[in-house]
């Protein structure tokens, strides 16, 4: 990997104040993993609907199976797209990857051709881990697509039966001795929820995750007797690091992997194993109240229920204690670095309130308007951040990088936020071209561009329609050529092309143009009026 186009380091001086500070330390995710594993050998580390591993089974299968893909000839720095359910074998080989040096690529299981092919092509993957099927869909034609379309992937790596490719299983082999990785390189890149048609990568290095994973930890303790249950994508950020999976295995405590949000999968396995912390999104918190009122399981052992991803309604906030007997904690955090906690001492107000804040003191924040000037205190603007772990440019991408970061490294989130004076923020509003449904963050000039490709499609618009259950859900203003074309034809045309189910507009209005601002651009803003007027729209 060429460092210059590929990943914008953090400037020496930061890096030596991250360093001084003791917030990067050097060690590797590898080596955190060996020390967990001498520390807590026979205690279980992960258990999924499949099996568990020990401490001592998890480092020991990372490493075979770091020898297995060294021998494939998988080697530092190639990028390695995994799209793995909430399995253990997630986590073997993520260790196993980290210990190698190579990258991997966090897709989703959702993810379909239109995003494989993508995050392949833009990463140049060598390889592919994918499961055989998950959730009823047939991963083989997928693989098969990817394969013709993507010449950089080399190697398909199967999870459950094979149809000719490795199994994870067989690449359990002998470990090789493999230098470890330097900690300042990149360990894994994130996919971001941002505003661009094409997927933006996030290099996250060894040294500023592995602090981000502690800083969440001093925010959210976890012990030897934790158990952590994962109820979102393994993958995603927040379940991975905020403190998450990576937290977990960093203390000795247990992950257990749910592999469905559903109340049945979740509330048996917080049952079973006694589960005392997890993260959900909104949605998903919501349900859970609503099932909590009348579920036999027992829902005793939880200590603390996060939630973050999108807003979370103060009115649903106020009922997690009361009716889960747990402390809410609010997390309002971005694959790009940045997380926001309220913490588990303040007060009522501020955690049913607002969504926390930066949980590190080297955390620079700063909210601006239009121009960038500050705005006072308790007035909206757009929060900008750099700090010890919020990366300074994403994956080669260059031009991006201009629109995404000030000249003096601050990420621009695409938030509009408030701070109140107690130091905490609350999320408003956005700025950045995203749906986010239910905590599934949907870039709309992506969908725009492919509903656009349909003939009977002139112009397209997609916005966000508010939603009781999701928060928002995709909506897209179709300005159609002649006809309007069905509405079942338009989303078959979107499936066809590959993309993922969560990105589909589930509602179309079809107007005879779209509305635009003063400078000539469509304007969202009064589209997104026209979903809250109490007048039914026509379509
Ligand atoms: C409002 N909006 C929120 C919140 C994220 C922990 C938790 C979440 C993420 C995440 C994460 C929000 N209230 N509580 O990576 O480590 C919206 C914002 C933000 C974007 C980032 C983590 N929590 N958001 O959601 O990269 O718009 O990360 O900029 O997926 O989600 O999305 P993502």
């Amino acid at each position: 990997m060429t460092t210059s186009t590929s990943f914008t380091p953090w400037p020496p001086a930061f890096a030596s104040r991250y360093r001084a500070a003791g917030l990067w330390t050097g060690v590797t995710f590898g080596r955190l993993l060996t020390e967990s594993a001498h520390r807590h050998g026979s205690r279980a580390a992960v258990v999924d609907a499949s099996g568990s591993w020990t401490y001592e089974r998890l480092d020991r299968e990372a490493h075979r199976l770091a020898g297995g893909l060294h021998r494939l000839g998988i080697g530092r720095g190639d990028r390695v797209v995994v799209q793995l359910p909430n399995v253990g074998e997630f986590v073997v080989l993520c260790f196993a990857l980290f210990r190698i040096g190579a990258v991997p690529v966090l897709a989703q299981p959702s993810h379909r051709e239109h995003e494989i092919v993508q995050l392949c092509t833009q990463s140049d993957a060598v390889a592919y881990v994918v499961p055989d099927r998950h959730l009823g869909f047939d991963f083989g034609p997928l693989i098969e697509r990817v394969r013709s379309r993507c010449v950089s992937v080399r190697h398909v790596v199967v999870h459950g039966s094979s149809g000719g490719f490795p199994t994870v299983a067989d690449l359990l082999d002998e470990p090789v001795p493999l230098a470890d990785p330097d900690p300042a390189d990149v360990a894994l890149l994130q996919l971001s929820g941002g505003s661009t048609s094409a997927p933006k990568l996030i290099p996250r290095t060894h040294d500023d995750y592995a602090y981000s994973v502690r800083a969440s930890l001093e925010v959210c303790p976890l012990g030897v007797d934790d158990r952590y249950l994962t109820v979102l994508p393994v993958a995603h950020n927040f379940p991975l690091s905020s403190p998450g999976i990576l937290g977990a295995l960093s203390v000795g405590a247990t992950v257990v992997m749910s592999p469905s949000p559903s109340v049945a999968d979740t509330f048996a396995l917080i049952e079973q194993h006694r589960v005392t912390v997890t993260a959900v999104v909104p949605p998903i918190a919501r349900v859970w109240l609503e099932a909590a009122a009348t579920t036999a399981y027992d829902l005793s052992s939880l200590r603390v229920l996060q939630v973050g991803g999108a807003r979370l309604k103060p009115a649903l906030a106020a009922q997690v204690r009361p009716v889960l007997g747990c402390q809410l904690q609010q997390v309002y955090g971005m694959a790009e670095g940045l997380v926001n906690y309220t913490r588990l001492d303040d007060p009522e107000d501020v955690v049913v309130g607002t969504q926390g804040r930066p949980m590190s003191p080297l955390d620079e924040i700063r909210i601006v308007d239009e121009n960038d000037r500050e705005v006072s205190v308790g007035e909206p603007g757009e929060l900008l951040t750099r700090g010890p772990y919020t990366i300074r440019g994403y994956f080669r991408a260059t031009e991006q990088n201009a629109r995404s970061f000030t000249s003096d490294g601050y990420y621009r989130t695409g938030d509009i936020v408030r701070l109140l004076p107690s130091g905490n923020l609350v999320v408003v509003d956005r700025v950045k071209d995203v749906v986010n449904r239910g905590g599934e963050k949907v870039p709309s000039e992506e969908v725009e561009e492919q509903l656009s490709r349909h003939p009977g499609v002139r112009d397209v618009a997609i916005v966000g329609q508010p939603d009781d259950d999701l928060g928002e859900r995709v909506c897209a203003f179709v300005v159609p050529t002649a006809e309007p074309p069905r509405i079942r034809e338009l989303k078959r045309f979107l499936r066809d092309a590959g993309l993922a189910a969560y990105k589909i507009p589930e509602r179309y209005v079809f107007v005879q143009s779209l509305p635009l601002t003063a400078i000539g651009k469509v304007s969202k803003k009064s589209l997104r009026a026209r979903l809250v007027e109490p007048a039914p729209l026509p379509g």
